[in-house]
């Protein structure tokens, strides 16, 4: 290694270890690694799809994933962006010595990872000022809630450091295992699977430290508060409280450990609670240690707590019907407990879960609930205050980030976006109806910047451009936001009017307005052989990602996202400060109908749009291998489906619509500089001319590549492969010099 080091210099031996780096770890030392060099390329694929010789060939790319993925090789590029595949094991390739491999390297010199991705935004950041943003996207369970811990953790170490950014760096990651506690839950996709949407930036100061963050979440599920389908498990803290809390605070809190004690934790009974994956004890400590990082005080971890257990109470709570047919609670106990957690009187609680409050013409009618309105109240409170709680979270995480910034020192903002990704259940519902459309905004997204960036690079290059063409999403986003004739606009109306309005009249009301619309489907509007597989409750969406069937019950409701106005009022009153701050008393004098869920979702995506919009941003495109969640196991037809509909191969085509390949002319000419004895060892001139005398010495025909103004570009990736080949065969005839000249060291 000395002595490579000695003859080539610092990149290009990078490089070599790169090219070579599954040998290096062979006992056979370095002269295994030189003959296995050239064979590399076979056996592992190429770094970047780019590079494919038949890249129109879905095989081929499918093919070059597989071999990848066979050696642990688990991303691969396509030009700048980063193709992911999970690989449902531990790889070591997240050491902080491969951090530093990866600190200020240059893209194209290092095996494509998400280092690179994160280190390059960096700098992008750092050296032209602008603020940047990496979207990670993928289905559930792909992968990209662990890439954004990793580029966090990426920042962590290789960001300058002082006793102040330490304290942030904590946070920003501690910040994690807490939201991942309130805000994911074991789906039958993933076992923590992201039930909320959240955009992080992260704030650098003028030398590049992390100086200060900002969360924004977007529609946590709420229903599963209350509800989960089979299989499936409730948020997180609830099971590490039982499994974790100690004895002392579970006996405080009026907690058994048993979760099946809990009608919130066992709607589906055979549903494993625990899961190989989850170790709910171990997670406890670590968002403990976390909430304290994140500057809770033991009060305000106690009174989180205490609402996390008051929803247990809540789905406890049982209901008999009187004579009158109106509900009675059953269970004092829970009362009790729950009046203590929540800090409210136990009695107006009673009264407030079994009995409704309208304000009409400024007069207060209260009439009884029967047994299954008062469960409807229930859920629609202990939803409410989850839901608020887990803003509240947020918004204590936000000010524990925030940062106290002095004045004149500007900062600069780096985006994290890490979403719920697409998904399909057995049965589909508002959620999964959410989760989808926000999919499909990001998806747009990325056809959009991706197809902009592109022709824009061109033409600041002054280079022609041929458009390629491509499958734009816009019609569904449209069919789902579009004023007046979209659903959400139909949905909307549905909830305001008043009357009679249901689930299937929101159907009936779809099936008038978006009858003919190519991208939805009902059982009345099917031809005979498709209409079987659609229920009459049901209208099926063909996404980007594939067709999904949605189910309308619940759908007025859950975008209504009503909370009585008694219940509102307990709150209000409660002297739990937590639930005192998530329950504003304005809300009960406003005289405005709130948004609807579905509504508001619309309008806080639009913004996240505006604020990706206004970043420059890089792309990591998430791949699940299998849906067993297994290591190893390479699914073809659910990866080809996925390649698909990620819109890989288009992504490619456009890549290498007019140049396959391009290069700043600095990078170019320090790569190949060894090729020509005019460039080789220093090129003393502008790196532009230096190339001009690289290109020529290598007798690149005219037709072959282009120069832009600050690139060159090459146009076909045989001319790159006969290039990398010739540097790789001075390399080689180098090694042989230096075996010789070891052999005689000796
Ligand atoms: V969802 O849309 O939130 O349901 P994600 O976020 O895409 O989904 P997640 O990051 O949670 O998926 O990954 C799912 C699981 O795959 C993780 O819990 C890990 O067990 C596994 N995984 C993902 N990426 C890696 C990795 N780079 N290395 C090892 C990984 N395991
Ligand atoms: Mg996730």
């Amino acid at each position: 290694i000395y002595l490579l080091c000695r003859n080539f210099p610092c990149r290009q031996l990078s490089h070599l270890v790169h090219i070579s780096s599954p040998c290096f770890t062979g006992a056979n030392g370095i002269r295994l690694t030189m003959e296995s060099a050239l064979t590399a390329r076979d056996r592992v694929g190429v770094q970047d799809f780019v590079l494919l010789e038949n890249f129109t060939s879905e095989a081929a790319f499918i093919e070059n994933l597989r071999k990848r993925f066979k050696e642990n090789l688990i991303y691969t590029y396509i030009g700048s962006v980063l193709v992911s595949v999970n690989p449902y094991k531990e790889l070591e390739i997240y050491s902080k010595q491969n951090m530093e491999r990866y600190r200020g390297v240059s893209f194209y010199e290092v095996s494509p990872h998400l280092y690179a991705i994160a280190d390059n935004s960096y700098r992008s950041l750092r050296t032209e000022r602008k603020d940047q943003c990496i979207l990670i996207s993928g289905e559930s369970g792909a992968g990209k809630t662990e890439a954004t811990k990793k580029i966090l953790q990426y920042y962590a170490v290789t960001c300058p450091a002082s006793q102040q950014v330490e304290t942030v760096k904590d946070r920003l990651l501690q910040s994690n295992p807490v939201l991942e506690a309130f805000g994911n839950a074991k789906t039958l996709r993933n076992d923590n699977s992201s039930r909320f949407g959240k955009y992080m930036d992260v704030q650098f100061d003028y030398r590049g430290a992390p100086v200060g963050g900002h969360i924004l979440n977007y529609l946590l599920e709420k229903s599963r508060v209350v509800h989960q389908n089979h299989g499936e498990r409730n948020f997180h803290i609830f099971y590490q409280l039982l499994e974790g809390g100690e004895e002392d605070l579970l006996r405080r809190l009026g907690l058994e450990k048993n979760p099946q004690q809990y009608h919130y934790l066992c709607c589906s009974v055979i549903a494993p609670i625990y899961s190989h994956s989850i170790n709910d004890k171990n997670d406890w400590k670590i968002v403990r240690r976390a909430l304290s990082v994140i500057s809770f005080k033991d009060n305000e971890v106690e009174d989180l707590l205490s609402i996390v257990a008051s929803v247990l109470h809540l789905g406890n709570v049982q209901f008999a019907a009187d004579e009158q047919g109106n509900a009675q609670v059953t269970t004092e106990n829970q009362i009790k407990y729950l009046a203590r957690l929540l800090a409210v009187e136990g009695s107006v609680l009673r009264d407030a879960l079994i009995h409704k409050k309208i304000i009409a013409k400024g007069e207060e009618l209260i009439s009884p609930l029967n047994l299954e309105q008062a469960a409807y109240a229930r859920d629609a409170l202990a939803k409410a205050i989850y839901g608020r709680t887990f803003s509240w979270l947020v918004n204590k995480v936000n000010k524990s980030l925030a940062y106290e910034f002095p004045g004149w020192r500007s900062t600069t903002v780096l985006g994290l976006l890490d979403i719920y990704g697409f998904e399909v259940f057995q049965h589909n519902s508002f959620e999964q109806f959410c989760i989808n459309y926000c999919n499909e905004k990001l998806q747009q997204l990325f056809i959009e910047l991706t197809l902009k960036s592109e022709q824009e690079e061109y033409e600041a290059e002054g280079i022609a451009w041929e458009p390629v063409q491509y499958f734009n999403n816009k019609i569904i986003c449209d069919l789902v936001e579009e004023k007046f004739k979209g659903i959400i606009s139909i949905l909307d109306e549905e909830c305001l009017r008043p009357g009679d309005a249901t689930d299937t009249t929101f159907l009936e009301k779809l099936e008038e307005t978006v009858k003919n619309h190519p991208h939805f489907l009902t059982h009345k509007l099917a031809d005979q052989k498709t209409r079987k597989s659609l229920g009459r409750e049901e209208f099926r969406l063909l996404h980007y990602a594939g067709e999904v069937t949605y189910s309308v019950a619940g759908f007025l409701d859950k975008n209504n996202d009503l909370l009585f106005r008694n219940l509102k009022e307990t709150m209000c009153n409660s002297e739990n400060p937590i639930i005192n701050q998530c329950f504003d008393r304005t809300e009960l004098t406003d005289k405005k109908r709130p948004e609807t869920a579905a509504t508001q979702f619309k309008n806080s995506l639009s913004k996240l749009m505006e604020i990706l919009m206004s970043k420059e941003p890089s792309y990591i495109r998430c791949i699940k291998p299998n849906d067993a969640k297994q290591a190893d196991r390479f699914d073809e037809v659910l990866i080809r489906h996925q390649v698909k509909y990620l819109g890989l191969m288009e992504n490619l085509r456009v890549r290498r619509a007019g140049f396959a390949y391009r290069r700043k002319y600095e990078v170019f000419l320090q790569r190949y500089k060894s090729l020509c004895p005019e460039t080789w060892p220093t090129w003393d001139g502008r790196p532009h001319d230096g190339v001009a005398v690289l290109v020529k010495h290598l007798g690149y025909k005219q037709e072959e590549y282009k120069m832009g103004r600050t690139k060159i570009f090459i146009r076909f990736p045989k001319t790159l492969f006969a290039t990398e080949d010739a540097l790789e065969v001075r390399k080689q005839s180098l090694a042989t010099k230096m075996q010789a000249t070891w052999r005689g060291f000796y």
